[in-house]
């Protein structure tokens, strides 16, 4: 009888479950997975009322426990780590069965983490050959000798040291999507999957960073080769049918001859238009040549900010605003589409440096402006940064490593909730709807309303007019598919929770 394991998982479709469902299975283990869409309690949509209607916990709890585990496996973020608790601990109240939460929070912050009673074990790092010597060895005396786990002993904490960083990624199974495919039906609307692992920049409000510190080696950054990715790509074309391939990579582009291999092999065996990102100081003429030749049709920057003294001081991105305004301009003259992530929201910011922002985007026009208000996480420089710059507190730290305050809540556009931790008062509302809508707009137009100081007029969007200005931005860019991909997943959530509620029907896969 082979053992089997259950991962939990909530929001979203998750790549590092996929990864390890894959290679358990090829190790004939039984892998299950119950899901929590958790709807109507997202930082985005949060709705008490619907939030309790549509809640299925204790009943994804009996799941759990019909699947009879030997393992109860949990990938945790910090900003799933407070529900991820939650349901470990109503399973602990109901089996006898060991729970192991492994992914970036743990990874992150074990010590923090390890200290709930509610776990057993975690897992730093990587997770794939950890996890086959632990299922291999469950209750054996070996299993507390398993690089990359922390575990606990009669009352002592084993901390194992960490393995290096797996090297050849084409050496893993093909990541296992089907086990998401019941959640997240639409594959066909949009494909996501990563090309790699880790990622060689220092910006300081991500973790990526730390986790190299973690790892502990100069062979942090690692890419599958073309064939493996092509390989995946096949599948999942004949699969699923997809009309839109996304590389949601730390950095996709990343190897000049890695992309010249790329091209040609995408455009012939897989053919769909696909957006990744790119670093603006890396961007020539010969990559976005590539990529369009590949069918690119949209290339992401994530600048952050407008300002050189910010970025350079703050964020630790070196990159100067001529080096971007020339990968705006080769974007511009190749016919190729861009966008422009921006955070709000950053530690010392100035309304002029958010006037400044949308002058310097009226500038080089992207094709949409995606704004995100700053998360503090844990580990990430940028969250020392506004403690020694008090604008955190030591509380604030510690619920900040506990995932219970992240800050402030991305929403992209229309109204704003601020975490109760945060000092900068700064009021950014009126930035959010002019950077959403600049693309909209025409480039004189922005210039006056600039000079006029229009943009000092503090109001905040109401949310219908947010949703309403994405919808004919993505119209603009032909991808009106993705609100009514939202929709649709949204309503396919609503209907499994629905019938799983009331008419008791189940739910793994
Ligand atoms: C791809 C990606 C995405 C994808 C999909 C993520 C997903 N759900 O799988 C998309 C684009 C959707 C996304 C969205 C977001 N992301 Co993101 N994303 C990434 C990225 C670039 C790679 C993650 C990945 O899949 N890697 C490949 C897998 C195989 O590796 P892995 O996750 O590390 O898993 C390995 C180990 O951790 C371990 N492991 C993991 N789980 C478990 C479980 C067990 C039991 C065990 C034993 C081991 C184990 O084993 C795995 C295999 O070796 C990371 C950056 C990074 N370097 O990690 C950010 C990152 C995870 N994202 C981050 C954030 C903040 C977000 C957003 C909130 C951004 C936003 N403002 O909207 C959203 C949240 C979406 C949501 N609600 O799910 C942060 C998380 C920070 C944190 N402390 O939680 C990261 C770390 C980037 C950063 N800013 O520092 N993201």
């Amino acid at each position: 009888m082979e053992k089997r394991i259950t991962f939990v998982h909530s929001d979203g479709e998750s790549f590092a479950i996929e990864c390890l469902s894959s290679i358990l299975k090829k190790y004939h283990y039984q892998v299950s997975l119950v899901f929590d869409p958790r709807l109507f309690d997202s930082s985005e949509v949060k709705n008490q009322r619907l939030q309790n209607f549509f809640d299925t916990k204790s009943l994804l709890i009996k799941q759990i426990v019909k699947t009879k585990p030997d393992l109860v496996a949990f990938s945790v973020f910090t900003y799933n780590y407070q529900w991820a608790l939650k349901m470990a601990r109503k399973i602990k109240a109901k089996i006898d069965v060991p729970v192991i939460f492994g992914g970036i929070h743990p990874t992150l912050v074990p010590e923090t983490v390890i200290k709930n009673d509610c776990l057993d074990m975690l897992c730093v790092g990587e997770g794939e050959e950890a996890l086959l010597e632990l299922m291999e060895n469950l209750n054996k005396p070996r299993q507390y000798k398993i690089k990359n786990l922390w575990l606990k002993k009669n009352g002592k904490i084993i901390k194992n040291e960490i393995r290096p960083p797996f090297e050849n990624l084409d050496s893993l199974p093909l990541p296992d999507k089907e086990i998401f495919a019941p959640y997240h039906p639409l594959y066909n609307t949009g494909y996501d999957l990563v090309v790699g692992r880790g990622c060689p920049f220092n910006c300081t409000f991500c973790c990526a960073h730390a986790l190299r510190q973690v790892s502990n080696s100069n062979h942090y950054l690692r890419k599958r080769s073309v064939d493996n990715v092509m390989r995946e790509l096949v599948w999942a074309k004949r699969k699923f049918r997809p009309i839109m391939v996304k590389f949601v990579d730390d950095i996709f582009v990343f190897n000049i001859n890695w992309l010249k291999e790329f091209a040609p092999k995408y455009k012939k065996k897989i053919g769909i238009p696909f957006n990744c990102d790119a670093h603006p100081a890396h961007v020539t003429v010969e990559m976005v040549r590539l990529l369009k030749k590949a069918g690119c049709n949209l290339l992401i920057f994530g600048l952050q900010s407008a300002s050189e003294k910010v970025r350079r001081e703050l964020l630790g991105r070196p990159e100067t605003n001529d080096q971007i305004r020339k990968a705006a301009q080769i974007c511009k003259n190749e016919g190729l589409k861009f966008t422009i992530d921006h955070i709000l929201n950053l530690p010392y910011e100035k309304t002029d440096d958010l006037i400044g922002a949308v002058d310097f985007y009226n500038e080089i026009r992207p094709t949409i402006i995606n704004t995100f208000l700053l998360t503090y996480y844990p580990e990430a420089e940028i969250t020392m940064t506004a403690y020694k710059a008090k604008l955190l507190t030591k509380k604030d730290l510690q619920a900040i490593e506990e995932g219970k305050s992240l800050g402030t809540y991305s929403l992209s556009l229309g109204k704003q909730r601020q975490g109760n931790s945060l000092k900068n008062k700064q009021n950014h509302n009126q930035f959010i709807f002019w950077l959403n809508i600049l693309s909209l707009l025409p480039k004189p137009f922005v210039q006056s309303l600039i000079r006029r100081g229009i943009l000092r007029y503090n109001f905040t969007a109401p949310v219908w007019i947010a949703v309403f200005i994405k919808f004919i931005i993505r119209i603009k860019i032909g991808r009106a598919i993705d609100t009514i991909y939202i929709i649709k997943l949204l309503a396919k959530r609503m209907l499994i929770n629905f019938k799983l509620k009331y008419f008791n029907t189940h739910n793994t896969s």
